[in-house]
C-alpha cells in the first residue's frame, strides 16, 4: 500500500486488497438489492448521471426539495445497516471515536461524472469523511476551500480509500470521468463509491 498526502486529503492507494473487494462486494449484493440505486435530481431538477443509494441510519437524497439526509429510501424503506466489513475498514482509519451513521453508494455507468462541489449537508463537519472506490477506474479532481483557482487530479483504482478530515473537510471535489471497463470487479463494469459520514 502507497499513500499520497494531496491538498490535506489522505490517499491510500491499493488498501483493500483483490480478495477483500471481492468480499465488500458480496456484502453490498444484499444492501442494493434491499435499496436499490436510484437517480436523484438536483433541485433544479436535473438529473445526476451517477445513481445512488445509501446504507445506515441515514441516506443522503436529493430531489426538487434539495439535498438532505432521510430515515428511509425514496421507495418507502428504511436503509438497510452498513456491513461491517465496510466498518472495519472505518475504524481502522477514520481516528473518530464514533460509527459513521450514513454509507452513501455512487453507481458511476459508462459516461457519468460529479461535478466539483462540496460536501456540507452533514452537521458537523469535524468529523472525517471516508470513501472506498471498488470496480473501474475514476479521475478524481481536488480544488480549494472555495470555488476556482487552480485544482489537482488523481485516478482512484479499486481497492483505494481517501480519508478527508481537518480543514480538507470542506475542499471542494469531483469525478471528472471513469475508465468504463477498466476492471473486473463488478459483472456490468462501472464504478462503486462508499462514503462513509457521520451525518447528525
Ligand atoms: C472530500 N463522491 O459522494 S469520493 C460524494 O467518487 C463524492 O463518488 C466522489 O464526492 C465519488 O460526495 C468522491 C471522495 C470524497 C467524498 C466525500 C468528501 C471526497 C470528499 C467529503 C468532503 C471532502
Ligand atoms: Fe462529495
Amino acid at each position: 500500500m502507497t499513500r499520497l498526502l494531496l491538498r490535506g486529503f489522505d490517499i491510500r492507494k491499493g488498501y483493500l486488497d483483490s480478495p477483500a473487494q471481492t468480499r465488500l462486494i458480496a456484502a453490498l449484493r444484499p444492501v442494493l438489492k434491499a435499496a436499490p440505486l436510484f437517480r436523484p435530481t438536483t433541485a433544479s431538477g436535473k438529473e445526476m448521471s451517477v445513481r445512488m443509494t445509501s446504507a445506515g441510519a441515514l441516506g443522503w437524497v436529493s430531489d426538487k426539495g434539495g439535498y438532505r439526509y432521510e430515515p428511509a429510501h425514496p421507495k418507502g424503506i428504511a436503509w438497510p445497516a452498513i456491513p461491517d466489513d465496510v466498518l472495519a475498514i472505518w475504524r481502522d482509519v477514520a481516528a473518530a471515536d464514533r460509527l459513521p451513521d450514513c454509507c452513501l453508494i455512487n453507481y458511476y455507468g459508462e459516461g457519468s461524472r460529479m461535478g466539483l462541489h462540496q460536501d456540507r449537508d452533514e452537521a458537523d463537519f469535524s468529523w472525517p469523511v471516508v470513501s472506498i472506490s471498488l470496480g473501474d477506474d475514476a479521475l478524481f479532481r481536488i480544488g480549494n476551500p472555495t470555488r476556482g483557482g487552480k485544482t489537482e487530479s488523481v485516478w482512484l483504482n479499486s481497492g483505494d480509500v481517501v480519508i478527508m478530515g481537518g480543514p480538507a473537510r470542506l475542499t471542494y471535489h469531483g469525478i471528472d470521468r471513469i475508465r468504463f471497463g477498466s476492471s473486473r470487479l463488478l459483472p456490468k463494469g462501472g464504478r462503486l463509491n462508499l462514503t462513509l459520514r457521520v451525518a447528525t
